[in-house]
């Protein structure tokens, strides 16, 4: 999806120029992979843009580090307010998508990391649909990717790691090639383990169902928790559970979450429809509950919400 560019992004602690946000062609992240990021969405409420779930996004980012070695120049609260300062200073106002980024800079060549600079990065932009409005509204085709989630022990897969992404995309692109909208990939146990970019959830028989993160080798998601919660309140059961494919194909709804997708129903798996085939009651009742949940619509979530 192309972006648009803002004002001001966030480096090591400077508001700098959009053009000028550059990095070295030897940064150590460049050439091997290792780093962190995280997606945070801000939205337009009744009460001014807020940043949703900022806390619980700096946090896992700097759990990503802590995964991967790297000490973080910063706190938790200072990337929560430089976080507040880049959709201030960049006016968004009509909210945003944010990407924090921390990357080993300039320094040294060579796999090993720890002696390279630490960077951080937050830059936001407005952005729409990630999976598209038609997506969100009548639900996106899904296939099983090819390609193997990471196995736990050949890549931290609770890190949102610069480099793990690469099994997404090899499952993005196959996926899409093939004429689909989005990939579901299977751990090395050939159990669902989450798409190249979102959690997944199924409804069988009323209750919802999806993959355990750690089990299944997928990314705690922050959208998946929300959903959880918002599902209770509905009054829905959700349980944490193995499932394999068949699962897929037999559900009654299914949907995945994310916080660039947001709540997306499934339309189909390997071309087997899910249910009826179009976003079914409940997909729809805690899509709608989202949406109004992080615009700041429903006053028991606010404190979901991060004023700016
Ligand atoms: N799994 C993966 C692999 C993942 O990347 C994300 C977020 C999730 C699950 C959902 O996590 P959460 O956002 O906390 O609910 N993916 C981010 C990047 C997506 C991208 O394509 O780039 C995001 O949604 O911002």
């Amino acid at each position: 999806m192309p972006i648009t560019p803002t004002k001001k992004i966030w480096m090591d602690g400077t508001l700098v120029d959009w053009e000028s946000a550059t990095t070295h062609v030897l940064s150590h992240t460049l050439h091997y992979g290792t780093g962190a990021f995280e997606g945070i969405r801000a939205y337009k409420t009744p009460n001014g843009v807020a940043i949703f779930r900022l806390r619980e996004h700096m946090q896992r980012l700097l759990n990503s580090c802590k995964i991967l070695m790297i000490d973080v120049p910063f706190t938790l609260d200072e990337l929560c307010d430089a976080a507040l300062e880049v959709v201030r200073v960049n006016e968004l106002n009509e909210g945003c998508y944010m990407r924090p980024l921390v990357y080993l800079g300039y320094g040294e060549m060579g796999i090993y990391p720890l002696s390279s600079p630490v960077n951080v990065a937050i830059a936001a932009w407005p952005w729409g649909a990630y999976l598209g409005d038609h997506g969100v509204e009548n639900g996106v085709r899904m296939k099983i990717s090819s390609w193997t989630r990471h196995a736990p022990n050949a890549m931290p897969t609770a890190s949102k790691t610069v480099g793990g992404y690469v099994n997404s995309s090899l499952a993005k692109v196959e996926a899409l090639k093939a004429g689909y909208d989005e990939a579901i990939m299977l751990g090395p146990d050939a159990r669902i383990s989450e798409c190249t970019g979102e959690n997944l959830f199924i409804v069988r028989d009323g209750l919802l169902i999806s993959p355990p993160p750690s089990e299944a080798g997928a990314l705690r998601g922050i959208t998946q928790a929300s959903i959880v919660k918002i599902a209770n309140d509905l009054g829905y059961q959700v349980s944490f559970e193995a499932m394999r494919r068949d699962d897929l194909y037999l559900a009654d709804e299914a949907f995945l979450t994310g916080t660039a997708a947001e709540v997306v129903p499934i339309a189909s798996v390997d071309d087997r429809v899910v249910g009826a085939g179009s976003p079914g009651p409940v997909t729809k009742a805690i899509q709608s509950t989202y949406f109004k949940a992080v615009r700041g619509e429903i006053p028991e979530y606010e404190d979901w919400l991060a004023r700016v």
